[in-house]
């Protein structure tokens, strides 16, 4: 059965078929348009970009760094992250200052990048850091400064980054720098200005924007949720529970949300435990708990430094000193236990579902974007012949899984109980034609896939909405498709 979508090769049809868009469009436009094409074209043979976005102190930098699996980028109780830092696969590890005027200077990573960049953040267009991690040879991860900070530059610095210079208006020259994806992280209950920024990233984001598909949402320091970890239920269940039910209020906005304990997480990854840090918590398992929170005022428990007490604190939070004490056996369950409670393991999972099995869609759809944003800004009649090279491009076969992924978000958004959502979702989750085909009777599975795509043809008079119908209409053409290559 020929493989689609994840496969090699349909896969390089998707983003070649965008390849030629842009080339289409490089012929038509003058030189500095040019440069910007080139550089879309450059992204796609790239991995996918996905931008960690949210407020001051929300846990960004901390979940970069476990995701990452290295204590790379610093974090801090203050406003720390100053500016918009890419994260990419390359060897040997570097990083580089990219000025505002172009230049670029070197510097030097000593287990973690300095916390002062020897230049003012404002003359400072981006920090690249290249880094042998596995989790950056699929995904650039860009890390950047909280959003409402108490300097409103760096806040500008994030919007640039993230929906480009001038997102919101036509013709951005910068915007071949964007994210094609956001992990967008929110502590507690959500707030006005976070959902604001939200809506400019998805608005600025391309057809995909209008939606959910390229934005997951995460409920960050899940460890602390609630009345925190001393009393009461335990904190990591409720920030579940909170997080499931943002998923469904949120579900315009974000696909899915996620609880998670970015310091747990980095504690877990990054191998900074050892094995007399867990010793030491789990002599720590009969002291009261009072004395453990307020050991600052009344003083650290019999035997245990001052110093020792500050560096758990550190590595595992309150609730790893609440409840790790209790898990025993040494640094190797502590650490199993870390990883588990962190709730990373989910979130990367939701990351590859969501994203890394799309890349080449978001990819290819942020590209075309970017392409029809530019042709806003030409003059008449070039605008319009970039256009129909845009257009020409998303009726092509070859982009309909953008189409696909289109519908689904579209019609989750707008009728969630559909029977479709479970089609499309098959369509575009699916890692070759077997899976997207689903279970089948036996027998010649071209004919079947027919059979199917007459079932969603017929639908679409039936259709509840316009969502409904959209994705109908749009599986009957995945299904022959479908059809037409299991047949060759
Ligand atoms: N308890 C707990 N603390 C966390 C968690 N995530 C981050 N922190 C702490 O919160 C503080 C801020 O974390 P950062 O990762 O620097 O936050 P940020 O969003 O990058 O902050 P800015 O760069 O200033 O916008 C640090 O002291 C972290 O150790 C978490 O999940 N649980
Ligand atoms: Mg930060």
């Amino acid at each position: 059965m020929t493989p689609l979508g994840h496969d090699p090769q349909a896969r390089s049809a998707l983003i070649r078929r965008t390849e030629r868009a842009c080339d289409d469009v490089c012929a038509l436009v003058g030189e500095r348009d040019a440069d910007t094409v080139a550089a879309v074209r450059r992204a796609l043979a790239e991995p996918l970009r996905v931008a960690v976005v949210g407020r001051v102190k929300a846990g960004k930098s901390t979940l970069v760094n476990a995701l990452v699996g290295r204590r790379i980028a610093p974090t801090a109780a203050g406003e720390c992250t100053r500016v918009v830092t890419w994260y990419r696969y390359g060897a040997p590890d570097r990083a580089e200052l990219v000025l505002t005027d172009g230049r670029r200077r070197t510097l030097r990573i000593d287990g973690g990048l300095p916390e002062d960049l020897g230049v003012p953040a404002e003359d400072v267009d981006h920090l690249e850091v290249h880094l042998q991690a596995g989790a950056l040879r699929e995904m650039t991860v860009i890390d950047t400064p909280g959003l409402a900070t108490a300097t409103t530059e760096n806040e500008t610095a994030t919007r640039r980054a993230i929906v480009g210079a001038d997102a919101l208006t036509a013709n951005s020259r910068s915007a071949a720098t964007q994210a094609d994806a956001v992990l967008f992280l929110v502590r507690d209950a959500e707030r006005a200005d976070e959902v604001a920024f939200l809506r400019d990233f998805l608005a600025a984001s391309g057809e995909l924007g209008a939606s959910a598909v390229n934005a997951v949402g995460v409920l960050s320091h899940a460890d602390v949720f609630g009345s925190g970890p001393w009393d009461g239920a335990d904190p990591v269940d409720l920030a579940a529970d909170r997080a499931r039910r943002l998923a469904v209020d949120r579900a315009a906005e974000v696909s899915d949300v996620r609880p998670v304990a970015a310091l747990l997480a980095e504690t877990a990854r990054t191998g900074r435990l050892r094995e007399a840090d867990a010793r030491t918590l789990a002599g720590l398992a009969g002291v009261e708990a009072a004395r453990l929170r307020l050991w600052e005022q009344l003083g650290p428990p019999d035997g245990v430094p001052p110093a020792t007490m500050t560096r758990l604190f550190e590595l595992l939070g309150p609730y790893g000193m609440a409840t790790g004490r209790s898990v025993g056996g040494g640094a190797e369950p502590l650490l199993r236990w870390l990883e588990d409670r962190s709730g990373l393991a989910e979130l990367e999972a939701l990351i590859r579902r969501r994203f890394l099995l799309r890349a080449d869609v978001l990819k290819a759809d942020h590209a075309l974007e970017v392409l029809d944003r530019l042709a806003a800004g030409l003059p008449v009649p070039q605008d319009a012949a970039v256009r129909a090279a845009v257009e020409e491009a998303r009726l092509a076969p070859e982009l309909h899984p953008l189409r696909e992924v289109r519908a689904l978000s579209l019609l989750t958004r707008t009728a969630p109980d559909s029977p479709l959502v479970a089609t499309l979702t098959a369509l575009t989750e699916g890692t070759d034609d077997a899976a997207r085909l689903g279970p089948h009777p036996g027998g010649d599975p071209a004919a079947y896939a027919r059979r199917l795509a007459a079932q969603a043809q017929a639908r679409i008079t039936a259709a509840g909405g316009p969502a409904e119908a959209e994705a109908a209409r749009t599986a009957a053409r995945s299904y022959l498709l479908l059809a037409r290559r299991l047949a060759s």
